[in-house]
C-alpha cells in the first residue's frame, strides 16, 4: 500500500520536472542544487550507489638496478564514486601514490575513483612507487598490491613484473 503511494508521488514529481524543463531550463539546475524538497531527491541520484570495481592491465616494469620500481594498473567502476586511500604489499616495505607534474612528481594520499568510470595509472602520469623489496625483483615475478579504498575495502592483485619497455596490450 504505501509502496503504491510511493510510485504514484514519483511519477507525478517527474512529470513536473519534465514541464519545469519545458518551461526554462534553469529551475531544474536549481532544484537540484537545493535538494531534499519534497524527500524525494538524494539516495536514488544516479552515481550515489555502491561501487563496483575490478582491476585491469596492472605491470611492473622491471627496474634496471632493483630498488624502486613504478607500478600501472586501471581501476574500472561501474558503481558509484570511490576513493583509492592506501596501497600496500607484503613483499614490499613501502607503496606509495604519485602523480606526475611536468617537471617533477608528487606523492598524494588519495586517488579519485570517478563513478562509471576508472582511475588510470600511465607513464607520464599516476603511478606507484615500491621500494624495499623484500626479494629483488625479477622478470615473470608477481607482486601481491593491496588495494585500499574508502568504500569498497580492500583488493588484492598480483601484478606481473614486465620488461621495463613494455606496454598494456603487448604480451
Ligand atoms: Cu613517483
Amino acid at each position: 500500500m504505501a509502496g503504491n503511494g510511493t510510485h504514484r508521488f514519483r511519477r507525478t514529481a517527474l512529470t513536473g520536472a519534465v514541464l519545469a524543463t519545458v518551461l526554462g531550463g534553469g529551475a531544474i539546475l536549481a532544484a537540484c542544487g537545493t535538494g531534499g524538497q519534497g524527500g524525494q531527491s538524494g539516495p536514488s541520484a544516479a552515481g550515489s550507489g555502491p561501487a563496483r570495481l575490478s582491476v585491469a592491465d596492472s605491470y611492473i616494469p622491471l627496474p634496471p638496478a632493483g630498488g624502486m620500481a613504478a607500478g600501472y594498473l586501471t581501476v574500472r567502476n561501474d558503481g558509484g564514486r570511490d576513493e583509492l586511500v592506501k596501497v600496500t604489499s607484503p613483499g614490499a616495505e613501502s607503496v606509495t601514490m604519485h602523480r606526475s607534474t611536468p617537471s617533477s612528481m608528487e606523492q598524494v594520499d588519495s586517488l579519485d575513483v570517478p563513478a562509471h568510470g576508472a582511475l588510470q595509472f600511465a607513464r607520464g602520469g599516476t603511478h606507484l612507487m615500491i621500494m624495499g623489496w623484500q626479494k629483488a625483483p625479477a622478470l615473470g615475478d608477481e607482486l601481491e598490491l593491496d588495494l585500499t579504498f574508502a568504500k569498497s575495502g580492500t583488493i588484492a592483485v598480483k601484478v606481473p613484473v614486465k620488461e621495463l619497455t613494455y606496454r598494456p596490450g603487448q604480451s
